[in-house]
């Protein structure tokens, strides 16, 4: 029922995070359709409890598309603008479970609600009440039961085996493909049995893209594969291993990245630096606060041909809670780069990347280099050539096989190619397909056929 990897020529993600959907739009606009991001990723749309934690979106108390981020309006007046910009939109998609606080309330856009009853949606009966723990919470991840029909963090959990609530739960899906919406990224998926995502799936009006959140876990009896029939899967040893590598082993040892580490299959892989749990609570991976390495690991995962990437753009944080910058209502004020908002989608060399990825999809390596150490080199076989030198020390006068066309290229990573001129240096390969350049400590060069002076 689902379409696995994204379509089109042009594949790579925007995860705006938390970003409102007048943002959203002007951004597609000026940015990921200029720059070539095939679809921008948007945080949860429904209506959610009230305040001020980014999470306040992971606890849904209605399907109504009005939050802190717009209204309906809004919404799809941003998903059309973006398409108008060649960008298609993936959703996070909430369809394990409802709101989590003990108590009720009213949700964002007016609706009242209590923990299990959501009036005229779901009353207590669509719930499961799994019974363990003494307060039906997930404690044990090695025990599949308990993963599936407990409650995480006391988030209210959705019978998604009954035949009213996955009637229900598509008819959300169903009323964001209406507003033209093109993919889904569905929360918290290894809290549901794959074949209750496969059940819903099948209820939908047309075919989106689909990624499952369903994080790696060693020993863990519920695994990333079981999902890659309904769609790709987010792969989360990627960033960690990639963070690895880059603080303390060698880039020598990326020359088989990917499904060769134990990885899924490139195919169903959905794969990102870091993401908004990751950059949160797991100290291991990099971030926007890692600066110059983690554009370098980005420019790593747009030139390696493995899985489907996603940039991740995040807002700054101090504390883990602390929500995006919003009013005193805490609606979500417009992003503002560069103030508030780190746009890491923009920085320019993750930004021309997504270039050279679009420039050499469809291409192997060949030409891989390495120095026993953390100095790279390869080429997407006669479209591209990238080298990443992050050794402590320059690396100077060495010369390359790109196996490249013969002509004068633009170094992306230090100069942006626009109307047949570009910004920064100019990378000369000979008839023979080399060239000689000088390479900074933790810096790199790249040149794609698609920014040929
Ligand atoms: C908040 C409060 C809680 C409170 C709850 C209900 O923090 O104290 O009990 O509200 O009132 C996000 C935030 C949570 C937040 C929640 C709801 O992270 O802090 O709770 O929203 O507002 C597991 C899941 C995985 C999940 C991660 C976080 O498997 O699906 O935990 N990730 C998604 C989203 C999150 C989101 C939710 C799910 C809920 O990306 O942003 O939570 O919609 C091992 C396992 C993993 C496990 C991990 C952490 O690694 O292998 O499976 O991930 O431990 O427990
Ligand atoms: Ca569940």
């Amino acid at each position: 029922p689902a379409v696995a990897a994204p379509t089109g020529s042009k594949k790579v993600i925007a995860n705006l995070f938390e970003w409102n959907w007048p943002s959203v739009a002007s951004e597609c606009t000026s940015t990921l359709g200029p720059k070539g991001y095939g679809y921008v990723q948007v945080s949860p749309p429904q209506e959610h409890v009230r305040g001020n934690q980014w999470w306040v979106a992971y606890q849904p108390v209605s399907y109504r598309i009005e939050s802190r981020k717009g209204t309906r309006d809004q919404f799809r007046s941003m998903v059309a603008t973006c398409q108008a910009a060649g960008v298609k939109v993936i959703v996070d998609a909430v369809v394990n479970h409802m709101s989590g606080q003990s108590g009720g309330g009213t949700g964002w856009a007016g609706s009242s609600y209590q923990h299990h009853v959501y009036p005229g949606i779901y009353q207590a009966q669509d719930f499961h009440y799994c019974g363990r723990n003494g307060n039906n919470d997930i404690v044990n991840y090695n025990d599949r039961y308990e993963v599936q029909n407990c409650e995480l963090v006391n988030l209210a959990d959705l019978k998604t085996g009954s035949d009213y609530v996955r009637s229900r739960l598509a008819a959300y899906l169903n009323d964001l493909l209406s507003l033209g919406v093109d993919g889904f990224r569905l929360d918290a998926s290894k809290h549901m049995p794959a074949a209750d995502i496969a059940n819903i799936l099948s209820r939908l009006n047309r075919r989106p893209y689909i990624v499952q959140e369903v994080i790696y876990g060693a020993g863990e009896p519920i695994r990333p594969e079981e999902y890659t029939g309904n769609g790709d899967v987010h792969e989360f040893r990627y960033g960690k291993d990639l963070a690895r590598v880059f603080r303390s082993e060698r880039l020598a040892y990326l020359r088989n990245f990917g499904a060769g580490w134990g990885h899924l299959p490139s195919g169903v892989s959905s794969v990102f630096i870091d993401n908004h749990d990751t950059q949160r609570d797991d100290g291991g991976v990099l971030t926007y606060r890692d600066r110059g390495i983690y554009a370098l690991a980005n420019a790593f995962m747009l030139a390696w041909p493995y899985g489907s990437p996603t940039v991740m753009s995040s807002y700054t944080y101090s504390s883990r809670d602390a929500g995006p910058p919003s009013d005193s209502n805490n609606k979500t004020r417009n992003t503002v780069c560069y103030s508030g908002w780190e746009c890491e989608h923009r920085w320019p060399v993750i930004a021309n990347m997504v270039g050279f990825r679009n420039a050499t999809e469809g291409t192997g390596v060949s030409n891989w280099y390495d120095n026993g150490a953390q100095h790279i080199a390869f080429s997407r076989t006669g479209k591209g050539f990238i080298t990443i030198n992050d050794e402590d020390f320059a690396i100077n006068g060495r010369s390359y096989y790109t196996g490249l066309p013969a002509g004068r290229y633009c170094d992306v990573i230090h100069g942006t190619f626009s109307s047949g001129t570009c910004s920064g240096p100019i990378i000369t390969v000979d008839t023979n397909g080399w060239f000689t350049a000088n390479v900074p400590a933790h810096d790199a060069i790249a040149i794609h056929i698609s920014a040929r002076l």
